[in-house]
């Protein structure tokens, strides 16, 4: 099974994906997700120029070998740009793995574990109704556990959060800020956000009760022991957990919010190798660990890390927004079928357009996500539609604080 093409797609139905598809000499594909939002083509450079040309030839069965290959080969180890290209390989190599054997992947990573993985949605509002009303028709669309993001009185717009009512079409997540040259900016205000979020728990719980799962980002916008203040405010509410509290690449940070707050944490969606989470686990000072299979090496490295995550009691909470695509969605769906330690998987949805350039086989009932039995990931590229919609830039906001100094989100 020698690798005959390895080609990078640009798309943008709504918003940009790098999808990697590999082809065999005897015409087996396989596609990975190499999307990094808001610098999608320093990855699609990075695949084109350095990694497509060293594929070439090369027997597309030796998955850890072709992984070593590309992180300790290139000498320049870690990092997003690096990383999500040696995902997308990755995860293509292990589809045409699956398709080869004629299973899904799930069942090449040791067979599941579970009937289905529980998923969390994203409801938001400007203010507590309009929350109420979003966790309302998430909790109708099937969601069994919610994320729950709200407006903060005197400021404009909270990232997270979307500008319309539910209901109203618009989400958030399709374009986190508007499409052009610059990033939108936003202004934030921590303690503002620390006096009113603790209220919107208390509301959530009296109209919802203490069952449903409730989860909150903060976006690593807090210092370690304004995080220490919110974490134990939220304790009455039983989060199920805390995101992102601190900016990720402390590790220490977590010490000092852990020494006083029972709320579980959960960090690493900005991480992309397990050294970012050795002081984390051996300390236990999380209990999910955030990463996407995306940025974090493809399904090779994810495993082993959520192995590791295992031995100290951590479990998985895998990074699953709109801009991770729906390729790099069935390769967090297959590991959270067959790893014993899975916590619960984002699921943000993606929109009708990109669901028609990228063909899905994974199903969602009764709260549970499954990767269906399809051979492979389970997905197909419709390259006639992706061609349809060409990059357009788009990046995240940036945040400053009321005063105009840039701040950490
Ligand atoms: C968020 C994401 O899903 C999450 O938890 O933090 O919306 C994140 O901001 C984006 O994926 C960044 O690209
Ligand atoms: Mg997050």
């Amino acid at each position: 099974m020698k690798i005959q093409s390895a080609e990078t797609i640009v798309t943008s139905p709504g918003r940009n994906f790098v999808t990697l598809r590999i082809t065999t000499e005897d015409g087996l594909t396989g596609l990975g997700d190499a999307t990094l939002n808001g610098r999608e083509l320093a990855v699609e450079a990075y695949l084109r120029e350095h990694v497509a040309p060293l594929l070439l030839g090369r027997d597309a069965g030796r998955i850890e070998d072709t992984w070593q290959y590309l992180y300790r080969g290139a000498y320049w180890r870690r990092g997003p740009v690096t990383m999500a290209a040696i995902a997308a390989v990755d995860m293509a190599l292990w589809d045409i793995k699956a398709k080869a054997a004629g299973m899904p992947l799930y069942q090449l990573l040791g067979g599941a574990s579970r009937r289905g993985a529980l998923a969390y949605g994203h409801a938001s509002g400007r203010d507590v109704p309009e929350l109420l009303d979003s966790i309302r028709a998430h909790l109708d669309l099937g969601y069994r556990a919610i994320r729950v993001q709200t407006g903060i009185p005197g400021l404009d717009s909270v990232y997270g959060v979307a500008s319309s009512p539910a209901g109203g079409g618009e989400r958030y997540d399709y374009e986190p800020a508007q499409r052009g040259a610059l990033p939108a900016e936003e202004t934030w205000d921590t303690r503002a956000y620390l006096r009113h979020v603790p209220g919107v728990f208390e509301a959530v719980r009296a109209e919802f009760g203490p069952e449903l799962p409730l989860l909150h980002d903060g976006h690593h916008r807090m210092t370690p022991i304004q995080a220490a203040r919110l974490g134990k405010a939220l304790e009455p509410y039983d989060l199920f957990w805390l995101e992102d509290a601190t900016p990720g690449e402390d590790q220490a940070a977590l010490r000092l919010i852990r020494q006083h707050t029972t709320t579980p944490l959960a960090i690493g969606e900005v991480f992309n190798s397990v050294h970012d989470y050795t002081t984390l686990l051996s300390e236990r000072l999380i209990d999910y660990v955030r990463s996407a299979v995306t940025h974090t090496g493809g399904v090779t490295a994810m495993k082993k890390l959520l192995d590791l995550a295992g031995v100290y009691g951590v479990k998985s909470g895998m990074h699953g927004p709109t801009d991770i695509s729906p390729v790099g969605m069935a390769a967090a769906l297959h590991l959270d079928l067959a790893i014993h330690n899975f916590g619960i998987q984002e699921y943000m949805r993606h929109s009708p357009r990109t669901l028609e350039v990228f063909e899905t086989s994974y199903t969602f009932e009764e709260g549970l996500l499954h990767p269906s039995d399809t051979p492979g990931l389970g997905v197909t590229l419709n390259t006639e539609a992706a061609a349809a919609f060409p990059y357009s830039a788009a990046y995240l906001p940036v945040n400053r604080l009321t005063d105009g100094t840039v701040h950490d989100w």
